[in-house]
């Protein structure tokens, strides 16, 4: 096999034969990649910010913030905007290079509220830090708003294949995703996009994900993968934990299908071993959430995640940036 599999040829067959190697073969393949799109050393670290909480139409089955599941979860309304940026000073603060801001909104509101984003990625932007936003789906005039006040990524996630997707997610259609993808990279906003590991899909399932994530064009510019944070009261509480060899496997054909992209280890770790996400780094993972929360869940400490950096020889790209 070729090193690397150009989108062009991608068939669904490659990305399968790919996926079953043998894993240590499979994470060697991918390690040798990464080393040659990326620095080695160097990983990127997001803070999010949940801006708006909860009471969410849509019927996501892993999701906390689903109004249709009843989670020990409080609702809030959209933050102001010295609150987000106040946690957008402490983000960076604590080593972040780019901030994240999530809301649970099956779209995006006009009118004020969406006066108000435009002057927290304003905000957020004049800090110094890169922008990300994740709102639900949105319009292209109001992609094309978002990137003019200085939104540098949209996060919308595929989730998973297209033939699992009902079973996750009823109120809406993954073509609707495909539609919303399509309006943030017209408006020349990078692209942030992945799925979630661990919610009873089947292999073949995962390999569809990573099919449909490399064949898009060009591929998104950030990958995060999510194993799935089980949450009392939602469909996908009592979901089997994901095995450390599958999320493996799964990061390392990410890596070989999307050689540019940015690959986040993202939801989930906390139930992960250092061992596990050591692995995760040495087969092409390069990002991480930096910060104790998540956008309703917990996330390691911060302090945690440095010294674990530091024991791998790892740098988060603010310190890298600061010691050249
Ligand atoms: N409402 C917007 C949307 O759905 O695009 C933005 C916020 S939504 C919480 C962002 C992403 O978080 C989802 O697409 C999903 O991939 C991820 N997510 C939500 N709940 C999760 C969970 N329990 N475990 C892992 N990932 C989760
Ligand atoms: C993504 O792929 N993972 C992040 C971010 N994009 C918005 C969200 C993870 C959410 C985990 C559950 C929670 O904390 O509510
Ligand atoms: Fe709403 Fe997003 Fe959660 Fe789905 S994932 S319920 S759209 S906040």
């Amino acid at each position: 096999m070729t090193e690397c599999l150009g989108k062009m040829s991608l068939s669904r067959n490659k990305v399968e034969e790919l996926y079953q190697q043998p894993l240590l073969e499979l994470i060697y393949r991918a390690a040798r990649i990464h080393r040659q799109h990326h620095d080695p050393e160097k990983i990127q670290c997001s803070t999010l910010l949940s801006i708006k909480t909860g009471a969410c139409s849509e019927d996501c089955g892993y999701c906390p913030q689903s109004a249709h599941h009843s989670t020990d979860l409080e609702r809030e309304d959209l933050l102001d905007i010295p609150t987000v940026l106040g946690a957008a000073q402490e983000a960076q603060k604590n080593g972040a290079d780019r901030f994240c801001m999530g809301a649970a909104w099956r779209d995006v509101p006009d009118g004020p509220e969406f006066d108000s984003l435009l002057q927290m990625v304003e905000g957020v932007k004049g800090l110094g830090l890169e922008t990300c936003m994740t709102l639900g789906m949105l319009r292209p005039d109001q992609a094309e708003r978002l990137k003019r006040a200085g939104l540098d990524y949209y996060n919308h996630n595929l989730d998973t294949s297209r033939e699992f997707y009902s079973q996750v997610v009823t109120t809406r259609t993954y073509d609707e995703r495909l539609n919303t993808l399509a309006a943030i990279r017209e408006s020349g906003m990078r692209v942030c996009c992945g799925g979630i590991l661990g919610m009873g899909e089947s292999e073949d399932d995962r390999i569809s994900l990573l099919w449909e994530l490399a064949r898009q064009d060009p591929p998104p510019e950030s990958v995060p993968i999510n194993a799935l944070v089980p949450v009392a009261g939602t469909p996908m509480a009592e979901a089997s934990p994901l095995r450390w060899d599958e999320l493996i496997r799964a990061v390392a054909t990410a890596r070989c299908l999307m050689p540019e992209s940015v690959i986040r280890l993202s939801a989930g770790r906390e139930s992960m071993t250092e061992e596990a996400q050591a692995f995760a780094f040495l087969a092409g993972a390069n990002s991480i959430f930096l910060g104790d929360r998540l956008l309703t869940t917990s996330n390691p400490a911060a302090d945690e995640d440095r010294t674990l950096l530091t024991r791998l020889g790892l740098l988060a790209v603010s310190e890298r940036t600061e010691s050249r």
